[in-house]
């Protein structure tokens, strides 16, 4: 038998590694017949949200934005989403920008669809206008190279204009494949691995990662990751951007 009082998740003042072993499920008004995880909040000391929502067949993710705008991706199922007027059938690697004021609806069409949320209070620009509602309903890829690497690879998934504060890409690592320094820097993260696995430093610490788990840095938090096992690791990850 496992011994319960053992898990991966910890949680500090500058990072956390959250596994699914120690998800409690969360009560949101509006999302219905569905298990909400929030990962990592305002509470944890980000500046940010990251939540995970699994939806049974007839649940619903539904509600109207108001100070902050939200990111959604489907990691895996098929639902029907309504956004800012636009309605499409969205399964995985499909995703949806939701900007402040505008309502959103989300319907799952497949019992167990998954859909991850970044949630972050919009910083406004002067002089320019915040982006529309956007189902984007072309499945992410592979993605380019990463600063000359070819075992690293990005994707960036919202357009790099000034009107976004926030940035999600999909970064994708080849067994082996690591960064290629120590990054330190203001901006913050939230993360959730797809797929693989590998080993993630934070702030000088060492933790094995795999698919399932989610990490949140703080600004500053130093990081380094390189991949291991037997395919290649996969997350997708939230960056504050432009302000
Ligand atoms: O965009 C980034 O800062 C990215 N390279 N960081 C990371 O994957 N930890
Ligand atoms: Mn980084």
């Amino acid at each position: 038998m496992e011994i319960s009082a053992l898990t991966r998740s910890v949680v500090k003042n500058n990072h956390a590694i959250i596994a699914p072993d120690g998800y409690i499920n969360s009560c949101v008004p509006g999302w219905t017949n569905c298990t909400v995880n929030v990962i990592i909040n305002e509470a944890m000391g980000a500046k940010f949200s990251q939540l995970l929502t699994t939806l049974k067949s007839n649940g619903e993710i539904r509600g109207e934005t108001q100070a902050a705008q939200i990111f959604f991706y489907v990691v895996k199922g098929r639902c029907h989403a309504n956004v800012g007027g636009g309605e499409k059938v969205l399964t995985k690697g499909h995703y949806v920008y939701v900007p402040i004021d505008t309502p959103y609806q989300f319907n799952s069409e497949e019992e167990d669809t998954q859909v991850l949320s970044f949630h972050k209070v919009y910083e406004a620009l002067p002089g320019y206008s915040a982006h529309p509602p956007v189902i984007f309903d072309k499945s992410a890829g592979d993605g380019d190279t990463y600063l000359g690497d070819p075992a690293l690879r990005l994707q960036v998934l919202l357009p790099e204009k000034p009107n976004f504060d926030m940035a999600v890409n999909i970064f994708t690592y080849d067994p082996g494949g690591h960064l290629p320094f120590v990054e330190t820097h203001i901006m913050e993260h939230g993360l959730l691995y797809l797929q693989g696995q590998g080993i993630y430093m934070l702030d000088h610490q060492w933790y094995p990662v795999k698919k399932g788990d989610s990490i949140w840095m703080a600004p500053y938090c130093q990081q380094w990751f390189t991949a291991i096992g037997k395919e290649p690791a996969v997350y997708i990850y939230y960056k504050n951007v432009n302000r």
